[in-house]
């Protein structure tokens, strides 16, 4: 039996096996095989393309600007016409279905900062298992610091499909890695430390590790309500966590009524806006600038004025390093001190060394070793 013959008998299996407390275990326990054996899948896939030579698995996408915001969504709700409304793109807009079919870059530029701005071909369903050109979406969606999620206002019911899909292929939206360590080991066994209560029980924490290879470790859990599902995400360490915006799209068709319908319906914050008309755009970057939580470090250098133009932008919780890094890779072998005029200091001009977590609007002086 193939691997896929494997993934489906079990899935089958699952499927017709009422989940109630007696069989919780048993599920947990096929639910990590289905993912162990999917993560073989994929390498083997990996393994084979490589092997012929087979050209890249993604499109050719440059990185650039402080930060890369993704455009998803199903065909022709309008993502096209959303980057050309927020960036200076010119991406080509149709009335049909699959009008893009490749990653079409473009930049924002919004209070100072310059972000990255992605139209994508529109997704289907079964785009993470391959529909389409969903692998290839969902693989660059992967890597981009913000995911907006545009979506049909007469189909707002999508945006269960598009957080399948985004699911499935790994990710996982606005949320957080659960909070559990693994402390590998050559020897001991396995020991399992709860300091929260979980969905889990102790047997099946072993026996999922066991599944996975893992036969020697510390494990220390302490999200609260620990599920199989995350337990798997963390073990299966391809997941990436990472923010989302929901966009309405195409509100100028609808009047506020509908709107309101489409709120109570979907139950899930969303911007309403109308890229062909232009409405609301710049309450959406607002809202993009602010999800990517930016802060803004002015430079001043060694008795000159500060450089106000040019904010050199950071994400927070940024130190001095990172700064120092921005500048160039030499900064920090020859780094002295910082002086910080701004919120993060105690008083302007405060000296502070490489570690020192900067603020909104800061002023910095870097001073290096002669
Ligand atoms: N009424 C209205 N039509 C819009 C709006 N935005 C886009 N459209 C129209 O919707 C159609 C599809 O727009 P595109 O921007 O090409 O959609 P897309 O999501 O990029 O489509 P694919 O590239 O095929 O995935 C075009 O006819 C647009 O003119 C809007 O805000 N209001
Ligand atoms: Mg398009």
């Amino acid at each position: 039996m193939g691997l896929a013959e494997k993934i489906k008998a079990i899935e089958d299996e699952i499927h017709k096996t009422q989940i109630n407390k007696a069989t919780e275990h048993h599920i947990g326990l096929l639910k990590a095989k289905i993912a162990r054996l999917r993560r073989e899948m994929e390498e083997n896939t990996q393994r084979r393309t490589l092997a012929t030579g087979g050209g890249s698995s993604g499109f050719d996408v440059r990185k650039g600007g402080d930060a890369t915001v993704i455009l998803i969504g199903l065909p022709s709700v309008g993502k096209s016409t959303l980057l050309n409304r927020l960036t200076n793109a010119k991406s080509r807009v149709g009335s049909y279905q699959f009008t893009t079919l490749t990653a079409i870059p473009g930049m924002m530029h919004y209070r100072g900062s310059r972000v990255q701005v992605l139209d994508m071909p529109g997704i289907i369903e079964g785009a993470a298992a391959g529909k389409g050109l969903g692998k290839k979406v969902l693989s660059i969606a992967r890597t981009a610091d913000l995911i907006l999620i545009i979506l049909d206002v007469f189909h707002p019911q999508h945006l269960d499909l598009i957080k399948k899909e985004l699911f499935g292929i790994g990710i996982r939206i606005d949320s957080k890695p659960p909070d559990v360590a693994l402390e590998k080991a050559s020897s001991g066994g396995l020991s399992i430390n709860f300091l929260a209560p979980a969905k889990i029980s102790e047997k099946l924490v072993q026996e999922v590790l066991l599944e996975y290879g893992v036969r020697n470790c510390r494990v220390i859990i302490r999200e609260k309500d620990l599920s199989v599902d995350q337990l798997i995400d963390v073990l299966s360490d391809n997941r990436a966590y990472m923010p989302s915006l929901t966009v309405l799209n195409k509100i100028d068709l609808v009047n506020q009524g509908f709107i309101r319908e489409v709120q109570s319906t979907i139950g899930n914050d969303f911007i309403p806006i109308a890229a062909d008309a232009a409405v609301n755009i710049d309450a959406l970057k607002e809202e993009i600038y602010n999800k990517l939580d930016f802060i803004r470090v002015y430079m001043r250098e060694k008795g000159k004025d500060t450089d106000y133009q040019e904010p050199m932008i950071m994400q927070n919780g940024a130190s001095v390093e990172d700064v120092c890094n921005r500048i160039h890779r030499s900064v920090v072998r020859n780094f002295r001190y910082a002086q910080i005029w701004g919120r993060s200091a105690k008083f302007g001009g405060q000296k502070v060394g490489i570690d020192h977590l900067l603020i909104d609007e800061d002023v910095i002086t870097i001073t290096k070793k002669i």
